[in-house]
């Protein structure tokens, strides 16, 4: 999988570097290209935002250096180009699938008060929102995507937390325990301890389907 991260601001991205990430990178899982927006502007002063036209508060991204930056890693455009955006539809791990069966996204990233209307138009596949929030950047949306896009592709975890995780099956996680056994009084749960797995997995079950009714009912209406 390919991913193109086009930025004003690639220095934000020093966490997809590291830790979990960075193993999915080194092991040729995952590519990731950050792109930087302003090395593509014709200014002679390399401006990559402008006043909004009809007025109004902050700067708008300019479209030629969007347009030059997405042209120069998707020339061809055979990539799946995504905007992030609050006005995108919603992110969720159902949508992972999907985007890896793309093999390369180009991700741009917003800033001040967004993009100009006709990149998105002319260029832009589909807005992704991570949820109804405003920051600064569209940089920790990509970061979030890129993160789970590396732990979805096989080998950055074991198979089974894949497959046991909150949401793959359509239920919140069950509680974990690790040693010790008691821990400032509290034990473990006796049948985590038991050594039935037949008990182990009714116990999961049902913790997993109390604590979605809980906290996030509509999880269970219309098999969301
Ligand atoms: N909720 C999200 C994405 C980007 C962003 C931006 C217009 C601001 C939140 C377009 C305004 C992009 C999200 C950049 N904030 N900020 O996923």
């Amino acid at each position: 999988m390919k991913i193109d991260i086009l930025t004003l601001f690639p220095e934000m991205f020093v966490p997809l570097r590291e830790s979990i990430i960075g193993r999915a990178v080194k092991e040729n899982k995952i590519e990731i290209n950050l792109v930087n927006i302003r090395d593509f502007s014709i200014d002679k002063h390399k401006k990559c935002d402008d006043y909004p036209f009809g007025g109004g508060a902050g700067m708008v991204m300019m479209p030629q250096p969007l347009a030059s930056a997405i042209e120069a890693v998707d020339a061809e455009h055979r990539a799946r180009r995504i905007y992030l955006s609050p006005k995108g539809e919603r992110f969720t791990q159902k949508v992972l699938p999907r985007l890896e069966s793309y093999g390369h996204i180009v991700l741009v990233c917003g800033h001040y008060e967004g993009i100009d209307q006709r990149v998105i138009d002319l260029y832009i596949d589909e807005e992704i929102s991570l949820g109804d929030f405003v920051l600064t950047g569209g940089e920790l949306p990509a970061m979030v995507i890129a993160d789970c896009l590396a732990r979805f592709q096989g080998g950055v975890l074991s198979e089974g937390s894949l497959t046991d995780e909150s949401f793959t099956g359509g239920l919140l996680e069950y509680p974990q325990y690790t040693r010790p056994q008691v821990f400032k009084g509290l034990s473990v749960p006796e049948v985590l301890v038991s050594g039935d797995h037949a008990r182990v997995d009714a116990w999961r079950k049902e913790q997993a389907i109390k604590l979605t009714k809980e906290r996030r009912p509509d999880l269970l209406e219309e098999g969301k």
